[in-house]
């Protein structure tokens, strides 16, 4: 069973997602441990502050160290002696997560997640107590909750007994590295809009090249980047 361990100061913000869903499943039936940890409770002061001025100066403020890497040494261990998976830091900083990301840490044992909030992070945390850093994409957030919550669904769906449906992971890996194209239930004609006629014809082999047909129109229209054959952005997964 995979364990997650979030280290946050809104942990209230994990409650529905947690409960609800295809995590709340996972979770239900033992194949995901998530554990929710409020950053204040590794405060000593009166005020349980876990943010200062930065050196230098400048706006906002940025997360001090020492709570941070008291928590993050309490839930994941230290990380010389130990740890049963990476330390992650969710942050603009790091490195784009992709499915492959995704699948690959769907193999990890422990995941623990750090939300960091305000302007970041001391950097000491990352040099003393990080694994690594990951974005969730190019657009600025107010806290790392919410991408926390992206990489542990993506995560939790690809977790062995999960998916209802087990042939839907099959389906994805086929259509591994492309956009799906459209999809369609009844009724077969609505506001005078009709299901392709392909769709309904109960020939499999014909719905199946359509199909792929269609995600690869979409994919060389819509994201180029994802079908470029050599080059970096070309990228290889399996669930
Ligand atoms: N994908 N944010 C984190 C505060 C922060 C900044 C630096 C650590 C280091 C984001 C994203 C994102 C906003 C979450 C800034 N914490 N995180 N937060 N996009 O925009 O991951």
């Amino acid at each position: 069973m995979l364990r997650i361990d979030v280290i946050t100061i809104f942990p209230g913000l994990f409650e529905a997602f947690l409960g609800e869903s295809m995590v709340g499943i996972a979770r239900r039936e033992s194949l995901l441990d998530v554990g929710v940890h409020d950053l204040r409770d590794w405060t000593s002061d009166r005020h349980h502050v876990v943010d200062d001025a930065p050196y230098g100066g400048g706006p906002g403020m940025v997360m001090k160290p020492e709570p941070l890497v008291e928590a993050i040494e309490a839930v994941a261990g230290e990380r010389s002696s130990g740890r049963k998976g990476p330390v992650i830091l969710l942050s603009p900083q790091g490195a784009r997560l992709d499915q492959e990301k995704v699948a690959e840490l769907a193999r990890e044992e422990h995941l623990v997640l750090v939300c960091g909030r305000y302007e970041g992070v001391d950097q000491r945390v990352i040099d003393l107590a990080v694994d690594e850093e990951v974005s969730i994409g190019d657009y600025v957030l107010s806290g790392g909750e919410v991408p926390a919550m992206a990489l542990i669904e993506g995560v939790s769906r690809l977790l062995p007994g999960v998916l209802g449906n087990p042939e839907s992971l099959t389906t994805e890996s086929f259509q591994a590295g492309m956009l799906e194209g459209p999809q369609y239930t009844r009724p077969a004609v609505f506001r005078g809009l009709e299901v392709p006629q392909v769709l309904r014809s109960g020939d499999h082999g014909a719905v199946e090249r359509w199909r792929a047909e269609r995600a690869r129109d979409l994919t060389r229209r819509r994201r180029p980047d994802l079908l470029e054959p050599s080059g970096e952005q070309m990228k290889e997964y399996t669930p």
